[in-house]
């Protein structure tokens, strides 16, 4: 059997993600980690909370409370959120857990070990007010390089150019807005990644069949003049991880943590711990440790690309320059970004649609089947109110909802609550499985490569197939001359339904859910065979007419949420 490993980059627990970042990670890994199981596969589906840097302790201070307990809080919040979406992590982790924690003090003092980390000894900026160093987002002032006058201190918002606290022109704390800084000397560590940087090359040369976007990122970092220099991990911070070599104390890091880019990708491990430990699994060795059986297992990675840079050099690093049979990743898929509307979403904006302002409008199906089906891969794409009506409308209502409900309806009607048993397939049912067969197989390849967009169009055409197949059989006027005949075609049209349900489910799990269970079966296997697929429900088989699957949105309701979601969340 064969065994998948995969993970999706982890949301930073401060607040609730877009739709853009869903369609980014969590959701195509999740169709991904579907469409394995519907196969057959051995499955280990993770994600989690990234919970620390300043972020996390900046919105805890905005909020008013102590930043474990509101990282405690929306952990919950956003475990909730993904399980609306169905989200079908196997566990659901925390990057502050324990055994991060102590995963993550074991790398540092593995690196250490191996000769890869410096101490560092730099200027910062200290605040007296504040009696503190402000790294990062602690610290804002005019962008020395456009202009800005709001401009972080690792980033600049608005021409994105990587800064560092000194850098900036009129620096203030954003904790008490003093301007009175100063620069201290303070130390840190630096992991010697150019040491690494022939190791890397060659093993991203060796990845030809990963995505252009993931190479051309990874390629662009490791060739840029500053693209792998030696970089800090620790910060001086009280919420994090506190720097440690394994068990030991680090003479002179006392009161600094690491930096969250250092510990957010070990949970991916630690989360494979923590799933262990609470008692889901008995095993993480086998998933992580090539000298414990994960040798044979593929590893694949879900991310934006503004995440690829740490996912194809940093993180890897870490594992490489460990040295000790941790798995590395087999496959990288990143995503551009999904527009909102003629503009970005942004978090800190708070424009666009977020995951619990989705769900409180409609199921999760209408929103997963529309972004997976506008997957922003070869280039970003754009969601709009009018787009995302006409592909709910016209695929999940007009082909999809509307097929199982002719068919439905139509057998009730005239045969009863039961498959009917006249009559053989003939040659119009053989040529419509000899078309499925191909199309079918085509869904396959693209699934296994991860091609979203080409996947769901795949499915659209496996939809249409038996639509047009029903339009030109046309039971409803056979059945008035040759009544057997309508027995065979709509016992052909009962199968497709279960066919689309068990093909469907890894897009839209709640309505193929529902499909499965009007239909009366629990045989979700996969259509290897299409011939025997489509006579799994025979003759006699009883089955319910279901509800309506897809209700269509209505010009009130885009034209309402359009208005609702013009302007910006607080
Ligand atoms: N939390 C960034 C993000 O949410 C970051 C990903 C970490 S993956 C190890 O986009
Ligand atoms: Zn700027």
């Amino acid at each position: 059997m064969a065994r998948h490993l995969i993970t999706s980059a982890i949301p930073y627990i401060n607040g609730i993600k877009h739709l853009g970042n869903l369609v980014g990670s969590q959701l195509p890994a999740d169709l991904f980690a579907r469409y394995r199981r519907g196969r057959g596969d051995e499955v280990m589906f993770l994600c989690a909370t990234d919970e620390h840097g300043t972020p996390a302790e900046l919105a805890a201070t905005k909020a008013g409370k102590p930043v474990a307990e509101y990282c405690a809080e929306m952990h919950d919040v956003q475990a909730k959120i993904a399980d609306g979406f169905r989200l079908s992590f196997d566990h659901f982790g925390r990057s502050s857990s324990a055994q991060n924690h102590k995963l993550t003090q074991h790398f540092a003092g593995r690196l250490f070990e191996q000769g890869l980390i410096r101490e560092v000894t730099e200027t910062q900026m200290y605040s007296p007010a504040d009696g503190r160093f402000l790294p990062d987002r602690y610290i804002e002032g005019t962008c020395p390089n456009c202009g800005f006058d709001s401009a972080r201190g690792d980033q600049c918002d608005n021409c994105t150019k990587q800064l560092d606290p000194t850098d900036l022109i009129e620096p203030y704390s954003t904790i008490s807005g003093s301007k009175d800084l100063e620069e201290r000397e303070t130390k840190h560590l630096y992991l010697c990644q150019s040491q690494l940087k022939d190791k890397l090359a060659t093993w991203i040369d060796s990845k030809s069949d990963w995505p252009i976007l993931t190479t051309s990122i990874a390629k662009k970092w490791l060739n840029d003049g500053d693209g792998l220099q030696d970089r800090g991990i620790t910060r001086d911070l009280d919420w994090g991880i506190p720097v440690k070599r394994g068990d030991a104390d680090w003479p002179g890091m006392e009161g600094k943590v690491f930096y969250v880019w250092f510990d957010a990708p070990i949970e991916y491990i630690a989360a494979a711990q923590e799933w262990v430990d609470s008692g889901k699994g008995d095993d993480w060795e086998r998933w992580w440790r090539t000298d414990k059986g994960a040798d044979d297992v593929t590893y694949t990675q879900f991310m934006g690309k503004d995440n690829v840079p740490f996912h194809t050099l940093s993180f890897p690093a870490t594992i490489f320059g460990a040295d000790e049979d941790w798995k590395l990743v087999d496959y990288i898929k990143s995503f551009n970004y999904l527009n909102y509307d003629g503009g970005q979403f942004s978090t800190s904006r708070g424009r666009g649609v977020f995951m619990d302002q989705a769900l409180e409008i409609l199921p999760a199906d209408y929103w997963r089947w529309w972004l997976l089906s506008h997957a922003p891969e070869s280039s970003d794409s754009e969601f709009t109110w009018e787009n995302f009506q006409a592909g709910v409308n016209k695929d999940l209502a007009d082909v999809l909802g509307n097929f199982v409900s002719r068919v439905t309806k139509f057998c009730r009607s005239k045969f009863g609550e039961e498959v009917p048993s006249a009559g053989d397939y003939g040659d119009a049912e053989n040529a419509l499985i000899a078309d499925l067969t191909t199309k079918i197989r085509a869904y396959e390849t693209h699934m296994d490569a991860m091609d979203v967009r080409k996947s769901a169009g795949e499915l659209r055409a496996i939809w249409v197939a038996g639509n047009e197949y029903l339009q030109n059989a046309a039971p409803w006027s056979t059945f008035k001359t040759d009544p057997d005949l309508a027995a065979v075609q709509i016992r052909m049209a009962l199968n497709l339904i279960r066919l689309y349900a068990v093909l469907s489910a890894p897009f839209i799990p709640d309505s193929t859910g529902k499909l499965l269970s009007a239909m009366n079966t629990l045989d979700t296997a996969w259509p290897d065979d299409v011939t025997a697929a489509l006579s799994a429900l025979p003759g006699g088989h009883a089955f319910s007419v279901p509800g309506n699957l897809f209700d269509k949105i209505t010009d009130e309701q885009r034209e309402d949420w359009q208005t609702k979601f013009a302007g910006t969340r607080d």
